[in-house]
């Protein structure tokens, strides 16, 4: 196996015997299969859109439904990784047949010909894996590219099941991928690619944006509670807010408390989940906590999306433990939807009956709701206090949250940051410092959520609001620095996204990706300004921090 995929690879190389995540090598490789066949699929799409004629919805949610559940700590079943292949050749084997009774022309593609038993499989992804790629840079550029349409991808997938989708994005998917696999693209031209994905990301989260407000609401200033009632609870983890709600409305009369862990936090800013008095608060921290986490807990645990942490094999949790969408772990019982979409969490809700109730481990409240709408709403407030010098800058330290001591940097610099600063967050990168107690600015929080790593987009657009408001011709010229967290691939498609929408000097830990070649990395740095993290007392010196 060979991944580099996330920020926690090995040695900041590439994990090579096993994932530091906990994916075994078969599962690896398997999934290597599986962006291959995802490769071939694109291809034959591709090449049929070109000659104007109709795919299937079925392909669009295929591959959306593959690239999301190869993102890091998704999806641990190799067995269901195997069930999309063979799903995989069938879909892409009918496309071909459809080109041939069309007379199109296909490319010539070892994706778009080879089939074998499930014995060769293995064999065959030792062979498709990102390192069939020999130049160093390509390969960078390429891998770039496919983690921010893994990120795309995920959010697409939660716009669409909440009944928003943009055959655009698919179409630039699909047609990225393929472009990819037949052509001989120059680093230029990968890199011109790159910043397509970035904006491409920009509609996709932007789409999600309006598929969760629509649905619930804008999310507004909410204090969501962080200790536990009496009642039986159960978890819900992961992004993904159509899940939630149906949990909900299920549980609303069943004595069973809801509780959200990790990035399902900013459900509780949503107002349409303000109704469901059982929807209790919020239970823990960030992802990487859940052994501890769902220990205490006690009740049952839903994944909707990642990050799944592979339970010890002492785990009190494990049969505990449901997953639903692209999620998967051997030996936990998935939820799949019916025809029309609709989940059932009985089982889930019986579980729950028979568990104690959560042991509490924090107590007390913590605030957000920051996303745009509300944020917009204080606009006068808060360019008062930027105009009377009450608020000096923004720290944007959205991004995710990782096990690497190495992340303490970030709780420090929240502690560091003098007082007329503002951190604006989203995103599981929160938790390092959302408990902190860091007061406000004439009533204006200093830590202002958005919500999810998605909400992102919220950030750029109160930036861009902001810009207009000061009369300023460029994004950087705003008091807004940028100390953004990375761990897997939806931060990929942020980051892309950020880019394509012209913001520079962005400073990203806690380490540097190590899919990065040395030339792509100077690339990004000369034409962005990209750079890495160093230790808190020098970072708040070059931002001009320092009181
Ligand atoms: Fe965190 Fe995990 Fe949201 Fe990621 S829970 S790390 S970027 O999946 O998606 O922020
Ligand atoms: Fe390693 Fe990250 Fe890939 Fe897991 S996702 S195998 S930790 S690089």
């Amino acid at each position: 196996m060979f991944c580099f995929q996330c920020q926690e690879t090995a040695k900041g190389f590439g994990c090579t015997l096993k994932g530091v995540c906990g994916k075994n090598a078969t599962t690896a490789r398997t999934m290597d299969l599986l962006l291959f066949v995802v490769r071939g699929i694109s291809v034959v799409a591709n090449q049929l859109r070109q000659h104007s004629l109709p795919v299937e919805k079925d392909v669009d949610n295929f591959i959306v439904d593959a690239l999301f559940c190869t993102i890091t700590n998704a999806n641990f079943d190799n067995e269901s990784i195997m069930k999309r292949i063979d799903k995989g050749w069938e879909i892409r084997d009918a496309l071909k047949h459809q080109a041939s009774a069309q007379n199109i022309p296909l490319p010539e593609a070892d994706e778009l010909n080879w089939k074998g038993s499930h014995n060769d499989y293995d064999a065959k992804a030792a062979t498709v894996g990102i390192l069939r790629e020999k130049n160093e840079d390509l390969r960078s550029l390429k891998e770039l590219i496919i983690y921010g349409l893994k990120g795309m991808a995920a959010y697409l997938e939660h716009a669409m099941r909440l009944g928003h989708n943009d055959e655009s994005i698919h179409r630039f998917m699909q047609n990225t991928i393929a472009q990819i696999t037949t052509k001989s693209l120059s680093a230029d031209e990968l890199t011109v690619l790159a910043l397509k994905t970035g904006e491409i990301g920009v509609r996709t989260m932007a789409l999600l944006d309006k598929a969760n407000t629509s649905s619930y609401g804008n999310p507004e200033i909410t204090r969501v509670n962080i200790g536990t009632g009496t009642r039986p609870g159960i978890l819900i983890s992961g992004h993904d807010l159509h899940d939630l709600e149906e949990l909900l409305e299920q549980t609303k009369d069943s004595g069973v408390d809801v509780y959200t862990h990790g990035e399902m936090l900013p459900a509780h800013y949503y107002p349409a989940f303000k109704k469901y008095t059982h929807f209790a608060g919020n239970y823990g921290n960030a992802w990487w906590k859940q052994r501890e986490e769902f220990t205490s807990f006690n009740g049952p645990i839903l994944f909707t999306t990642n990050c799944i942490v592979p339970p010890l094999p002492n785990a009190t949790y494990k049969e505990r433990m449901f997953t639903t969408n692209s999620t998967g772990y051997p030996g936990c019982k998935h939820i799949t939807a019916d025809e029309k979409g609709h989940k059932d969490y009985t089982e889930i809700i019986e579980t729950a009956k028979q568990c104690a109730a959560p042991t509490e481990i924090e107590h007390g409240e913590i605030i957000g709701g920051f996303a745009h709408n509300q944020v917009l709403q204080l606009a006068d407030k808060v360019v008062e206090a930027v105009k009377n010098g009450a608020i000096r800058k923004f720290i944007v330290m959205a991004g995710c949250d990782g096990r690497m001591r190495s992340r303490d940097y970030y709780t420090t610099f929240a502690e560091m940051l003098p007082k007329d600063t503002v951190i604006l967050t989203a995103g599981c990168a929160k938790y390092r410092y959302n408990k902190l107690g860091l007061g406000d600015i004439n009533g204006i929080p200093r830590v202002l959520d958005a919500g999810q790593c998605n909400d992102s987009y919220s950030l750029a657009v109160i930036a861009l609001k902001l810009k207009e408001v000061f009369g300023l011709h460029d994004i950087n010229e705003l008091p807004i620095v940028y100390n953004i967290a990375w761990y897997e691939q939806k931060a990929v498609i942020v980051l892309l996204a950020l880019l394509s929408l012209g913001i520079k000097e962005i400073h990203l830990g806690p380490t540097l990706p190590a899919f990065l070649s040395p030339d792509v990395t100077k690339v990004l740095v000369d034409n962005f300004g990209i750079s890495g993290i160093g230790t808190v007392e020098s970072d708040m010196k070059k931002f001009g921090l320092m009181n």
